[in-house]
Order: C-alpha cells, then structure tokens, then sequence
C-alpha cells in the first residue's frame, strides 16, 4: 500500500549557518551522503540517496520535526527542550555540547538558587528556566531577550540571566559567574512521530547504523606494532581490544606484527605499556567507519 509519503524524498532539517552547519554536514558527508554546495541553496538533494536537506533556522528545526515538514532534523537537544515538542530522539551526536546555566555577576548579592526569588532573569530560554525554577520553588520575573543575554545585568534590566556555556569565557568576558546548571545539552538526531514509508523507514534505520559505526570510528585507533612472539600473550593482555587482535609473523625470526583496534582514550596508556612489553614501531592511524 502506498503510503502519503511514498513518493517523496527523505527530508533532514539542517541548521542553515551556525555552529552546527559544518559539523552535521561533515557527519552526513562522514557516512557516505553526498551534497551539491549546501551553502547556497535552502534544499539541497543528496546525490546518492533519496534524501533532500532543509537549511533553515535552529530555532524552526523542532517544530518542522514534530509538524512532519522534516522528517529528521539536527539541532541542539537545548532548542527541542524549549520548544517541548513531541518527536523520537534516535541519538545524540557529542558534538554542539554546551550547559544552559544561571549566571549572576561576580560581585552582587546572589549567590545561590534561591536568592533569585522576586529577582529579574533575562533568557532566551525562558521555558527551560521558568520549569527548572519552579522545581526549586523559586519565582522569579523572566524577561525574555533573544540574544546578547549576558549584557542584561549591565543594563540593569536583570538580576541574573540564564544562558548557554561552553567554554564560560563569554561570562568571564562580562564578569559573570555560574551558579547553577540547569540543563546539559549536545547536537541530537531527532525523527517526527508521523508515520514514515516503508522506504523512508529503511533509509533512517540505514542511517542510524552508519552514524554508529562513524562515532564508533572516531572513538577508536587502529594500531600498529611488531613485537617478539614470546611477548603476544602480554600484549594480549594490555590490549583492551575490540575483537582478537590480528597477528603475523615477520621474516625476522621470532618476530610479528600485530593489527588492532583500541579505544582512543586508552591509547597512551596502553602504548606506555605495550613498550614495556617488548613492542616496537607502534604505528597508530585514524579509521573512517567501522561495522562491528
Ligand atoms: O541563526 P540560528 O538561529 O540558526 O543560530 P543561533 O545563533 O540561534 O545558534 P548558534 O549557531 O549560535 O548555536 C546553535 C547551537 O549550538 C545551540 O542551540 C547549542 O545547541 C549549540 N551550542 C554549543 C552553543 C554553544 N555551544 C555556545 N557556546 N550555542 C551558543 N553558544 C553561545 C552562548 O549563547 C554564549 O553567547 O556562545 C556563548 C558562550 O560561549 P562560551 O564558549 O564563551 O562559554
Ligand atoms: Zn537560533
């Protein structure tokens, strides 16, 4: 039976000029999706599969989700928390990461949640702050700005304001302090709750595994090294391997080299040990994707 949507492409809504652009573009390119210049154009066809982009506004992004006009969208899980639309959250993408915090300046009064009663808050999230207050029990007045929130206090038209931080230089900057964090956010894949083609559901189920298999990818290192046989069952040992590791031996006698795949983060410290272990030439590469 042929379903509404049948005949249409998948469509993905995409911030159209902001931090998330090049990193969301790069993560489609990453997977095997490819585009015409994104730069120009407002819906762009993907070469290779049934799929089309919608470069839009972050802030459209949710709505266009949960109305179906998308039928997946990348967008700061801090956008979908404000909107408080109804749409599947299929993953988050550890990219875009930031905390949406109370800060209040340096040298006033306000010191904790709670000395913000009957106090001013400027935000652009002001139904993010308003539930997280009310969970406190704090009321306070929230005036709603939408940007260049943390000139607020110096204006004296807040007390406090609420905003995102990632590196915190911005409060510093304007000589605010974080109090409180409300909330933690990072870049999410999210899917309308309308039905979808058979087609369009096999394409998403298709996509979700290759983002897998990428993320797992820039998590991991392939790694490199010959090493005498008497010491494969040690470094066996000190390799918190995904799979056996492969090995080969060398023409040199008693030699062989040995291929793996390591999580990065245990890279140094496997790499301090491996040395001991009588490994050399320890050689470590990048990986495009990985199945497992
Ligand atoms: O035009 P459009 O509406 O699409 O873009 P936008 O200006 O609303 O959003 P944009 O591109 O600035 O941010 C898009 C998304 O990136 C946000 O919704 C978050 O999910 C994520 N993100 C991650 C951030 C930050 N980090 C961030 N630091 N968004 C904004 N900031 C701002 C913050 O508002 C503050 O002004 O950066 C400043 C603080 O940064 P630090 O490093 O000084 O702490
Ligand atoms: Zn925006």
């Amino acid at each position: 039976m042929r379903t509404l949507d049948s005949t249409t492409s998948l469509r993905i809504a995409v911030q159209k000029s902001g931090r998330l652009t090049d990193k969301t573009i790069n993560l489609l390119e990453g997977i095997g999706l490819e585009f015409d210049d994104y730069k120009r154009s407002l819906l762009v066809k993907c070469q290779n599969f049934d799929v089309e982009l919608l470069l839009i506004r972050d802030d459209d992004i949710p709505e266009y989700v949960n109305d179906g006009v998308c039928d997946l969208g990348f967008v700061g899980a801090n956008v979908v928390a404000e909107d408080g639309v109804d749409v599947t959250i299929l993953r988050g993408l550890n990219y875009g990461v930031c905390r949406l915090s109370i800060a209040v300046p340096k040298e006033g009064d306000i010191k904790s949640v709670t000395d913000l009663n009957n106090k001013r808050i400027a935000t652009s999230y002001p139904n993010i702050t308003r539930n997280y207050l009310k969970g406190k029990g704090v009321e306070s007045e929230i005036i709603t700005l939408s940007g260049s929130v943390e000139i607020a206090p110096r204006l004296e038209i807040a007390d406090a304001i609420t905003d995102l931080v990632s590196t915190g230089g911005t409060l510093k900057a304007n000589g605010l302090v974080e109090i409180e964090e409300m909330f933690q956010s990072e870049t999410q894949l999210v899917q309308t709750k309308k039905p979808l083609s058979k087609g369009k559901q096999q394409l998403v189920k298709k996509i979700l595994q290759r983002i897998e298999g990428y993320q797992l990818a820039a998590k991991s290192r392939y790694i490199m090294m010959n090493a005498p046989q008497e010491s494969v069952p040690e470094i066996k040992n000190i390799i918190p391997s995904l799979k056996s590791p492969t090995v080969m031996p060398l023409a040199d006698n008693g030699m062989v080299a040995i291929h793996t795949v390591i999580p990065l983060a245990t890279f140094w410290d496997v790499m301090e040990q491996l040395k001991d272990a009588g490994a050399t030439g320890i050689v470590m590469l990048p990986i495009e994707s990985m199945i497992t």
